[in-house]
């Protein structure tokens, strides 16, 4: 494959230090290609592109962007199975998940803010005699910073709203999976889009990452990725005083109430679990079980994991496929031999030793769905984020000890609560510190709604107004009527 190039001011071009980094397929740990192992140089020549062309593209009309962001749907709706086969290389997450997640939710992304920015009017508040309209404005250059995990399906969600409410971009994609923000910025090329309005700088974090969120010409940081990265970014833009959105990691709890339907919820619940291995910062990781069902829950949920068809992220029915790297399997692995070490029983699953994944390469980070069992929920398997196919299971005796259960993390990102009667779900959810709750289903998603954490999973919130909002700066305007 053709080495990865920044996309500068509308031109292609290497790291101005001429370094690359290799980046890998994770299932074959085979070298795919180059990127610009970029520095502070590369950000602050992007920057300048951003800086340049942000006047006139903040000076365009809503409609006019609104109908750009329609052209780039359109362009990626034409290429998902392209964006589909680079998110599966890159990610050596199964094709199926890529074009059913990644591909299609990254065009979702783009004709999502289009059509629900038609809707939008200015707000106004009227007393005194006087019309007060709340004006929005672009922020200027923003920078957008995007994590490995789900890596168009979250650029886009931030590139899309950033260009409607009239910014420019600095865009930074993980280093582990360069491929599909390659592919987005020659789309954007191939539409023509102004130079500057759209840059890309690949590189690591401490090197590129850093820099865009401390140039100072860069007013508003939208990041996704690790908690501990987190504070290194908040750190950083927090004196600067920048606009700042964190969605970090998560510990979210599956809370399987008494009177649940298991047989219903089965497969929610294993998706809720496993999806893309494990690596969504929504999955739920510790399924909160209560004690009267638990035997039976354990039961059934072990046989619905073991018949998930784990294996090579190429082929169609292949449900599960690696993670994202060796580097990160092993951490995985450190953290089931953990669960181990601190009394839990393997019902299913264990390392790539004890349970290897056949029919693929020894080279890929392949792992086999874990469930552990029997660990105190306050133990550190159980309330450490694993970012992988590990999940544990727990009792409890009552609601109440169920909600305590649930909390008793450092992160507060999403959560699940499953249970016959809804209006018994929707209370329990209530009790739930997180950002958000999903009552019988997981990973139902309505794009005009608030997403983000609380506690270490962030700050702020994205999604229809709250991204408006967060990419626009606000003048309110007060005129006295005659
Ligand atoms: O995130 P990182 P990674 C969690 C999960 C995972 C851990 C690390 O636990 O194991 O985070 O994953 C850039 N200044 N989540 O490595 O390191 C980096 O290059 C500025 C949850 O992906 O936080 C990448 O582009 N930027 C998460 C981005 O930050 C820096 C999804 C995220 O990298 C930087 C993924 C710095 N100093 C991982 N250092 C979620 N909530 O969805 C790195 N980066």
């Amino acid at each position: 494959m053709e080495p990865v190039l920044n996309y500068i001011n509308g031109t292609f071009q290497p790291a101005a230090s001429g370094h690359t980094l290799e980046t890998v397929n994770p299932a074959t740990g085979q070298v795919i290609t180059t990127v610009p192992r970029s520095a502070a140089r590369d950000v602050a020549d992007a920057t300048q592109a951003a800086k340049a062309a942000a006047p006139a593209w903040g000076a365009r009309t809503m409609e006019e962007r609104i109908e750009w962001l329609e052209r780039i749907a359109d362009a990626l709706e034409a290429e998902a199975e392209t964006v589909a086969q680079l998110e599966s290389l890159d990610t050596g997450k199964p094709i199926a998940l890529a074009r059913r997640v990644d591909a299609a939710r990254s065009v979702a992304n783009f004709r999502f803010f289009a059509t629900y920015a038609r809707e939008q009017t200015v707000q106004t508040f009227t007393a005194h005699g006087a019309i007060n309209h709340v004006h929005r404005s672009p922020v200027g250059v923003v920078g957008l910073i995007t994590p490995w995990n789900l890596p168009l399906y979250l650029l886009s969600w931030k590139v899309a709203p950033a260009l409607l409410m009239g910014n420019t971009i600095v865009a930074k994609p993980s280093e582990l999976t360069p491929l599909t923000a390659d592919f987005l910025a020659k789309t954007l090329d191939r539409l023509e889009l102004p130079p500057g309005v759209f840059n890309l700088v690949h590189g690591y974090g401490p090197d590129v990452g850093q820099a865009i969120v401390e140039h100072p010409d860069i007013r508003a940081i939208s990041f996704t990725g690790g908690t501990a990265t987190g504070k290194i970014v908040a750190a950083t833009a927090a004196p600067m005083f920048k606009k700042l959105s964190l969605e970090l990691g998560g510990k979210n709890a599956t809370v399987v109430l008494d009177d649940a339907p298991l047989d219903d919820i089965m497969d929610g619940l294993v998706r809720a679990s496993f999806t893309n291995s494990g690596q969504v910062c929504l999955c739920g990781s510790r399924i909160l079980v209560d004690a009267s069902i638990y035997e039976t829950f354990a039961t059934k949920f072990v046989s619905a994991v073991e018949a998930l068809t784990v294996g090579d992220p190429t082929l169609d029915e292949t449900q599960m496929g690696s993670v994202i790297s060796k580097d990160h399997q092993a951490k995985v692995e450190s953290y089931i031999r953990l669960g181990l070490e601190e009394g839990g029983v393997l019902l299913t699953g264990g390392t790539s030793e004890t349970a290897p994944v056949d029919g693929v390469s020894t080279e890929g980070a392949f792992l086999r769905p874990t469930v552990l069992a029997n660990l105190d929920a306050s133990c550190r398997t159980a309330t450490e984020e694993i970012f992988g196919p590990v999940v544990t299971l727990h009792a409890f005796a009552n609601e109440e000890e169920a909600v305590a259960m649930a909390n008793n993390t450092e992160y507060g990102l999403a959560g699940s609560v499953w249970t016959a009667d809804t209006a018994r779900g929707h209370a329990f959810a209530q009790r739930m510190e997180t950002g958000i709750v999903w009552v019988n289903t997981w990973l139902n998603r309505d794009l005009r709604t608030p997403f983000g954490g609380v506690k270490q999973s962030g700050v702020g919130r994205e999604g229809g107004a709250w991204s408006m909002g967060f990419f626009s700066e606000i003048t309110n305007i007060c005129v006295q009527q005659p």
